[in-house]
C-alpha cells in the first residue's frame, strides 16, 4: 500500500521536484516509520513466540499475568489525591535553590531520619537480576512522587543498571533518566557510581567520568554516591570531583568490610581504618558522607559505635547509610544508626525488600513512626505503593533467584547482596547445591589469597571469579599459592593484580601478585595516571559514520561500554524500540487469540493478537507465525533456533 500511496501521489503525476518530496509530504514518511517499526515489532513477537525470550536469563513464565491494579494515594483527610497534577512538595527544590552546600545543612538541620528508596535500583538489582523495566517504574512514578514526597532521594541509576538496561533489556539508560525525572519532579534522583570505574568495571580515563557526570546531571540526576571498591581515595577522588565539576551533589562514601567488632586478633577494616578514610573523604569536600554496607555485615552494635564516632567528630555532615539485609539484621542496623545520628538511611518497598535487597521500608517506618526519629512519610501511601510492587515481583518472576531467607554466613564469606543473588541463582541452574557451600567457602579463601580486599563492584567480581576457578578445578588455598606461577587465572584477577581497579589497603599479596601476573605490568598508582583521554571528537566521528548518531548521552553510553553499545544498536535496528512493549508481553507469548495494545508514539496504537505458530519447516528451520495487526492478518517467517 505504500508504494502504491507513494507512486499515485501528485507530485508524481504532476512532476514536482524530488528534491522537496521528503519535506512536503512528511505524512507519508511518517507512516513508512511507523510500517517499519510495526513490523519490526512483530519481528521481535514472532520470536517471542518460537524461541521464547531472548533475554538471557530468564527462567520459565511470569507468574503474574494480569492487569496491574493500580493504587490509590490519599490526602491527609483521606481523599484521593489526583497524581495527573504534579507534585511539588520534596526536597528537589532545595537542591535546585539552595544547591548541595545548602542542600546538606538542610538535611542536617532536619530533625527525623529520612529514607532513600532503592526499590528503581538497588533492590530489584539484588532480587531480580536488574531486570525491572523503565516502563515499570513510569507507571508507579506519579503515585511515588506523591507518596515519596518527603524521601530524602530515589535511588533510580547508576550501579549495574546502566549495563543492563542495554545488554539484556534494550533499553537506553538515558532514556530511562529523562522518562523517571519528568514524572518525578520533586523528589532527588540519586545514582550510583563507582569512582573512576564510572559504572563499567574497571578504571576509564578521567575525561570519561567527567563526561559521564556532566550528562547524568544534565539528563536529571541529582545526587551522586560515589563510593570506590578498594575504599582507595584517589580513586574515589576521580569521581567525587567530576560530580562536583558537574554541579551534582557528593556523596563520598566509605565501604564497610566485614564486622569492625570481630576478628582475629583484630580485622584491618577496624574503627581507626574507617574515621581515617571519612578525613580523606571530607577534605574532599563532600557534600554527604555514604556509608555503604554491601554485604550486610554491620551489625546493630558496630553501626552505632561507627556512626555515633563519625557523627561526634563531625556535627555538620550529613551521614547517609546503607545496607543488605543478606543476613535479615537490616532493620536493627538501620535503626541503630537513626539513634546514633545519622540522617537518612536506605530501605526498599516491602515486596521488593530483605534479604540480599535492602531491609523493608515497612518494618523502618513501624520502627521510626511517632519517635524523634521519624522519617516523616505517611505509611498509607508506602503501602498502597507496595500494593504495585507486589504484582510486579511476581511479573518479574522469571528472575528470581530462589533465595529461601537470610543467609547469617554472610559474616563469613562477605559476599555483597547483588552477587549473592547470583552466584545462588547460578548454583541453583546448575543444580550444584553441594557445590553452592564450597562456593561460598572458596570465596572466603579467594578474598585471603588476594590479600583480604573491600568487596563489592567489580571487586566482588574479582574473588567470585577466583572462588569459581578454584572450585571448578579443585584447587584449594594453600594450591593456589603454590602454583600461581603456572596457572591461568581468570582476566579479572589478572587485571586486578596489575593496578586496573587500584590499590588495596596493606597492598597487593606478594610474592603471589608476581608469581600470577608473570610479567605482565604493575600499577602502582591509581590507573587513570596511564590510560589515554578519551577523544570525544573520534568517538562522536565513529558512531556519527556507524549510526547516525552524535548525541553526547549516546557517546557516553560508547565509552562506558564500546561493545554493549553497539550489540545493543543492533539489537534496535532489528526489532526496533521494545520500550514501548508492557513487560507480560516482553517477557511472554501472549496467549492464542489474546489482543493486546501497544502505543508506538502518541497517537499511533497497535492492536495485536496472535493467531498461530505455523509448524517447524524441515526445509528452512523456520515457523510461520501469524499476528493480527489492527484488523489485518500480517504472516512473519521465524527461525525455529530452540
Ligand atoms: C554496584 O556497583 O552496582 C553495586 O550495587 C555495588 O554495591
Ligand atoms: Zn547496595
Amino acid at each position: 500500500p505504500f508504494l502504491a500511496s507513494l507512486l499515485t501521489h501528485p507530485v508524481f503525476i504532476d512532476g514536482t521536484c524530488w528534491t522537496t518530496f521528503i519535506d512536503d509530504t512528511p505524512e507519508l514518511f511518517k507512516l513508512i516509520g511507523s510500517q517499519n517499526r510495526a513490523q519490526k515489532l512483530l519481528q521481535y513477537l514472532g520470536d517471542l513466540a518460537v524461541n521464547g525470550s531472548s533475554i538471557k536469563g530468564q527462567i520459565g513464565e511470569s507468574k503474574f499475568k494480569g492487569d496491574i491494579i493500580m493504587p490509590k494515594i490519599l490526602d491527609d483527610s483521606g481523599k484521593e489525591i489526583d497524581v495527573t497534577v504534579p507534585c511539588t512538595k520534596g526536597w528537589k527544590s532545595v537542591i535546585d535553590k539552595e544547591g548541595p552546600a545548602g542542600f546538606a545543612k538542610a538535611i542536617r538541620a532536619n530533625k527525623g531520619c529520612l529514607i532513600m528508596d532503592t526499590t528503581w535500583r538497588d533492590a530489584h538489582q539484588s532480587l531480580l537480576a536488574t531486570r525491572v523495566r523503565t516502563v515499570d517504574m513510569c507507571n508507579i512514578a506519579k503515585e511515588t512522587s506523591y507518596a515519596l514526597s518527603n524521601a530524602f532521594a530515589l535511588e533510580c541509576w547508576g550501579g549495574a543498571t546502566f549495563d543492563v538496561s542495554m545488554r539484556f533489556l534494550f533499553e537506553d539508560p538515558w532514556d530511562r533518566l529523562r522518562k523517571m525525572r519528568k514524572l518525578v519532579p520533586n523528589i532527588p534522583f540519586q545514582m550510583l557510581l563507582r569512582g573512576a570505574n564510572g559504572v563499567a568495571y574497571k578504571s576509564l580515563p578521567d575525561n570519561a567520568i567527567e563526561h559521564f557526570c556532566k550528562q547524568a546531571k544534565k539528563n536529571g540526576m541529582d545526587i551522586f554516591r560515589v563510593f570506590d571498591a578498594l575504599n582507595d581515595i584517589d580513586q574515589v577522588a576521580v569521581g567525587i570531583k567530576a560530580v562536583q565539576a558537574a554541579g551534582g551533589v557528593a556523596e563520598g562514601t566509605v565501604c564497610i568490610s566485614g564486622d569492625m567488632l570481630v576478628g582475629n586478633p583484630k580485622t584491618k577494616y577496624n574503627l581507626e581504618y574507617y574515621l581515617d578514610f571519612v578525613a580523606k573523604l571530607v577534605d574532599l569536600k563532600i557534600d554527604i558522607l555514604g556509608i555503604k554496607d554491601m554485604a550486610g555485615t554491620l551489625r546493630p552494635k558496630a553501626a552505632r559505635l561507627l556512626v555515633g564516632a563519625i557523627r561526634k567528630k563531625y556535627p555538620d555532615l550529613p551521614i547517609h547509610v546503607h545496607t543488605h539485609d543478606s543476613a535479615g539484621t537490616g532493620v536493627a542496623s538501620m535503626v541503630a544508626c537513626a539513634e546514633a545520628g545519622a540522617d537518612a538511611v536506605d530501605a526498599a518497598t516491602d515486596a521488593m525488600s530483605g534479604t540480599t535487597a535492602q531491609p523493608s521500608i515497612g518494618a523502618i517506618l513501624a520502627s521510626l513512626e511517632g519517635t524523634e526519629h521519624d522519617p516523616g512519610l505517611d505509611v498509607r501511601n508506602v503501602r498502597a505503593l507496595d500494593q504495585y510492587w507486589q504484582q510486579l515481583r511476581l511479573l518479574y518472576s522469571p528472575f528470581e533467584a530462589g533465595l529461601t531467607g537470610p543467609d547469617p554466613d554472610v559474616y563469613e564469606h562477605q559476599i555483597p547482596g547483588g552477587q549473592l543473588t547470583n552466584l545462588i541463582f547460578q548454583a541453583t541452574q546448575l543444580g550444584l547445591g553441594a557445590q553452592w557451600l564450597e562456593t561460598k567457602k572458596a570465596y572466603e579463601q579467594a578474598n585471603l589469597l588476594l590479600g583480604d580486599i573491600v568487596k563489592v563492584t567489580p571487586t566482588s567480581k574479582v574473588v567470585g571469579d577466583l572462588a569459581q576457578f578454584m572450585v571448578s578445578n579443585k584447587l584449594s588455598f594453600d594450591d593456589v599459592r603454590a602454583k600461581a606461577k603456572d596457572l591461568d587465572f581468570p582476566e579479572s584477577v589478572l587485571e586486578f593484580l596489575e593496578g586496573y581497579m587500584g590499590q588495596p589497603y596493606g597492598g597487593f599479596p606478594e610474592p603471589f601478585r608476581t608469581d600470577a601476573l608473570r610479567g605482565r605490568r604493575k600499577m602502582d598508582k591509581r590507573p587513570g595516571l596511564y590510560l589515554d583521554p578519551v577523544d570525544f571528537a573520534e568517538v562522536k566521528k565513529t558512531l556519527k559514520e556507524k549510526y547516525q548518531i552524535t548525541s553526547e548521552t549516546d557517546i557516553a553510553s560508547y565509552v562506558m561500554y564500546p561493545k554493549v553499545y553497539e550489540d545493543y544498536r543492533k539489537f534496535v535496528d532489528k526489532y526496533g524500540d521494545l520500550s514501548v512493549l508492557p513487560t507480560k508481553f516482553f517477557l511472554n507469548k501472549p496467549e492464542i487469540g489474546e489482543e493486546f495494545h501497544v502505543e508506538l508514539e502518541k497517537g499511533k496504537v497497535l492492536i495485536l493478537k496472535l493467531l498461530a505458530v505455523g509448524p517447524l519447516s524441515e526445509e528452512t528451520g523456520q515457523r510461520e507465525v501469524f499476528y493480527e495487526v489492527n484488523g489485518e492478518i500480517r504472516q512473519i517467517l521465524i527461525d525455529d533456533t530452540k
